[in-house]
C-alpha cells in the first residue's frame, strides 16, 4: 500500500480508512494533504467498498493551513481552489463507493466542507462545524455555498456563513446539515458499524442511488423518473439483486458481493 506523509490510508474488509494526519495543526490542509486526499480517495474507489474520512487527534480538520499562507495578500486563492481544492473535493464527492465523514472534533472552514462532500456525516457530540471563513475576511468555499443551502435550507445556510459561529454536532444533525450526532463514548464503534454495513451492501445499487440523488437537484420529475428507470435497469442486472430476492424468499440475510 502507498504511504503518504499527511494522511494515512488503510484498507481492510472492504473499508478504506483515510485519516487526516497533522494533529498538531488540527489536521489543517496544505497542498500536500489536498493532493494526498485526492489520491487516496481514488485508490479507495478502486480497492474498497466504502471510504471513511476521519481526523487524528482532537480535530477533524481546521481548514486551510493558515501558517502555509505566507504573504496572504499575494496569494492566488482562485488558483489554489481550482487546482488543489477542487480535485480533492471532487475525488470525495464523486467517489463511486459510499463515503462517510466520521467527524471526531472541530471541522472548520474548508475542513467543514470537506466533511460535507461525503455522502454521510456522522459526528461525535463534542464535535462542531464552523464556516470560519468570514473571520479571516473570506467567503465560504470548498463547496460550502453548494452543500449548505441544500442540506439545511437557505436561512440556516446564510446565518452559518455570515456569523461563522460554531455549530454543535447535535444542532448540525437537527438542522439536517449532517446525518447523525452520536455520544462520544459510542462514536468510534458507531461509525465503524455503519462503515461495515455499507462495505457488505449492494455496492452497485449504492453507486446508482448516489448518482440519482445528486442528479435530482438539476432534473424535473420526468427526467428523474427516466433516470431511475435506466439506473434501476442496471441494478436489476446485478448478482446482488438476484441474491437479494433469493435471500428474501429463503427467509435469510442476503450475502451481497458488491457486483
Ligand atoms: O487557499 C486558501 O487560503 C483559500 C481557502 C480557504 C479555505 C479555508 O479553510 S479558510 C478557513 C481556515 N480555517 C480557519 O480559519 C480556522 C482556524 N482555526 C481556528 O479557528 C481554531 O483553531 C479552531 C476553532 C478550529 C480550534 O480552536 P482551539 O482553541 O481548539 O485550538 P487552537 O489553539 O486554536 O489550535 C491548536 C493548534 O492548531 C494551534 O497551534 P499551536 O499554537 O498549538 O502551535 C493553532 O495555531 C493550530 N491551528 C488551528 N487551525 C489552524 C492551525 N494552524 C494552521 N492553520 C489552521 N487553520
Amino acid at each position: 500500500m502507498k504511504t503518504y506523509s499527511t494522511i494515512s490510508l488503510e484498507i481492510e474488509d472492504g473499508i478504506a480508512l483515510l485519516t487526516l494526519y497533522r494533529p498538531d495543526k488540527l489536521n489543517a490542509l496544505n497542498a500536500q494533504m489536498r493532493a494526498e486526499i485526492a489520491d487516496a480517495a481514488n485508490a479507495a474507489e478502486r480497492g474498497a467498498r466504502v471510504l471513511v474520512l476521519t481526523g487524528a487527534g482532537r480535530a477533524f480538520c481546521a481548514g486551510q493551513d493558515l501558517s502555509d499562507a505566507g504573504n496572504a495578500a499575494s496569494l492566488d486563492l482562485e488558483r489554489v481552489l481550482r487546482d488543489e481544492y477542487v480535485p480533492m473535493l471532487r475525488a470525495v464527492s464523486e467517489c463511486r463507493i459510499p463515503t462517510i465523514a466520521a467527524v471526531n472534533g472541530a471541522a472548520a472552514g474548508a475542513g467543514a466542507n470537506l466533511a460535507l462532500a461525503a455522502d454521510v456525516v456522522i459526528a461525535a457530540h463534542s464535535a462542531y462545524f464552523s464556516q470560519a471563513f468570514t473571520r479571516i475576511g473570506l467567503m465560504p468555499d470548498a463547496g460550502g455555498t453548494y452543500w449548505l443551502p441544500r442540506q439545511m435550507g437557505a436561512a440556516k445556510a446564510m446565518g452559518a456563513a455570515l456569523f461563522a459561529e460554531k455549530i454543535p454536532a447535535e444542532d448540525a444533525a437537527a438542522w439536517g446539515m449532517i446525518w447523525q450526532a452520536v455520544p462520544d463514548m459510542e462514536f468510534d464503534a458507531h461509525w465503524r458499524e455503519r462503515a461495515a454495513h455499507l462495505a457488505h451492501g449492494p455496492t452497485e445499487a449504492y453507486r446508482h442511488l448516489k448518482s440519482a440523488l445528486r442528479a435530482s437537484w438539476g432534473n424535473d420529475e420526468g427526467a428523474q423518473l427516466d433516470l431511475e428507470a435506466k439506473l434501476q435497469g442496471a441494478c436489476g442486472q446485478t448478482r446482488d439483486f438476484k441474491e437479494g430476492v433469493v435471500a428474501f424468499l429463503d427467509k435469510r440475510k442476503p450475502k451481497f458481493e458488491g457486483r
